[in-house]
């Protein structure tokens, strides 16, 4: 097992890490940019060193910075949370160049996964439910053209390099598709400086339903049933609940058993995502795989009963699974507290967080670095904390939210509080009865 591990993040993620590696005896580094001196995994961590200004790109961003304090500590492995570097290749194959572990997948199966055409390609051979569409990168519009043709409108023109709806354009008619086409590519060249482009169906009106994986070095496999995203704002999700409203025992089997397929299509080590879109026959396609541990991850250890970080960490120290799946007994549902004003489309809203009190009692969970006096950084995302409920059934769940939201008083800082309060009241949630364009009509 590892003697020392950096956390190469901040945040609640940093906490959540740390928390963890002490319940397992593994001594811990903190690396904090100076925005992030006062934060409570500085405080929290057996050591702490500075790796540069609040930018991310010079601190939490610099590999070298990140490298230097791993080895000067005497690091065995890094932790890379979510975002920053928790996905980048490089990243992983200099940790492996230095002999420290990454924890996290190898720089190659984050090339294939990241590159969305090569990820689809590889699920296809596997025998992945993906949606029809062009096989590989579109060559020019009149492939694009002659693709659409073949498929039928509407489409949907996607970036290779994508993510967070990047370089994507729907388009419902063939007079539309040539500014689509041209705006993708220009959009995706400016974004990830890689301008190729893959078509698929539209599907109208999807959820959003991810797998939580984990697979070992030995090869063995095993799903740990869903959690239904499909309540997001600009590709933000807001809420997370398992299990899905949606799911069937059928559904979760055939999903588990495709996204195992994934997992092992990849010889996959870690704990990991395969993200589905579902339609409204619960037909279910192959989007994205996530090699990284997810904000939204809570929730199912909260219905399972299980530490992803702990397993997380001894995947990669070497350990085996046992390789069964595991089912939902409860049901959790978590709300993302953003410092953002719901009232003034969302806008950020940093700051001194001047009076904090978190709500509590049986089957309330709250993953933050926030206190009274923490000051929220303008250089970082805006989520403070993740509240998160676990209840015998969807019901008491939402109702355990509402409790819960109206327990929790953060002053100082705009928060999406009295937006959560005001979803669950809304009728269509309750019934359990959403879209990923739920947000696009919903009255705040
Ligand atoms: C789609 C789609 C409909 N049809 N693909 C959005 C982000 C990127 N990862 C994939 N996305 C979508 N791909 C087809 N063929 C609709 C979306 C989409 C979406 C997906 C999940 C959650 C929220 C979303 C919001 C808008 C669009």
């Amino acid at each position: 097992m590892f003697k020392k591990i950096l956390i190469a993040n901040r945040g609640e993620i940093a906490l959540r890490v740390i928390r963890t590696c002490k319940e397992m005896g593994i001594k811990t580094v903190a690396v904090y940019s100076t925005a992030d001196k006062d934060s409570l995994p500085v405080r929290f961590a057996d050591e702490a060193v500075c790796i540069g200004p609040p930018v991310s790109a010079k601190s939490y961003l610099s590999i070298p910075n990140i490298i230097s304090a791993a080895e000067i500590t005497n690091s065995d492995a890094i932790h890379p949370g979510y975002g920053f570097l928790s996905e980048n290749e490089k990243f992983s194959s200099i940790c492996q160049k230095h002999g420290i572990k990454f924890i996290g997948a190898l720089p190659e199966q984050i090339a294939a996964m990241g590159d969305k055409a090569t990820a689809k390609a590889t699920m296809i051979a596997a025998g992945v439910p993906c949606i029809p569409g062009s096989e590989g990168l579109l060559k020019d519009i009149n492939d694009a053209k002659d693709q659409a043709n073949i498929v039928g409108y509407p489409i949907i023109l996607k970036a290779t390099a994508g993510g967070g709806g990047k370089g994507m354009r729907i388009v419902w008619k063939e007079e539309d598709i040539e500014n689509a086409w041209n705006s993708a590519r220009q959009e995706a060249s400016a974004a990830f400086g890689n301008d190729g482009i893959y078509m698929e169906k539209y599907i109208e009106e999807p959820r959003h339903i991810e797998i939580q994986i984990a697979g070992d070095s030995f090869g063995n496999a095993c799903h740990l049933s869903e959690r239904d995203c499909s309540i997001q704002r600009r590709h933000q999700k807001l809420i997370e609940e398992t299990p899905s409203p949606f799911m069937t025992p059928e559904l979760r089997d055939k999903m588990g058993e495709a996204a195992i397929k994934a997992t092992k299509a990849v010889n996959y080590e870690g704990v990991g995502t395969v993200e589905f879109l579902v339609d409204k026959h619960r037909n279910f396609y192959f989007m994205e795989m996530n090699t990284r541990i997810q904000v939204e991850h809570t929730i199912t250890e909260e219905v399972i009963d299980y530490d992803l970080i702990k397993e997380q960490i001894k995947i990669a120290a070497g350990e085996k699974i046992s390789g069964k799946n595991y089912y939902p007994h409860l049901h959790a549902i978590q709300c993302r507290i953003n410092a953002e004003d719901p009232y003034n489309d969302f806008r950020p809203s940093p700051g001194k967080i001047t009076s904090y009190h978190s709500p509590g009692g049986h089957g309330v969970r709250i993953d933050t670095h926030a206190y009274a006096g923490y000051t929220i950084p303008s250089n970082y995302d805006s989520m403070i904390s993740k509240l998160i409920v676990v209840a015998q059934t969807r019901e008491e769940a939402i109702l355990k939210m509402k409790r819960a939201l109206d327990e929790y008083i953060i002053e100082g800082v705009k928060t999406t509080i009295p937006f959560h309060q005001k979803l669950m009241e809304n009728e269509d949630f309750n019934k359990g009865n959403f879209t990923t364009k739920f947000m696009e009509t919903f009255q705040f």
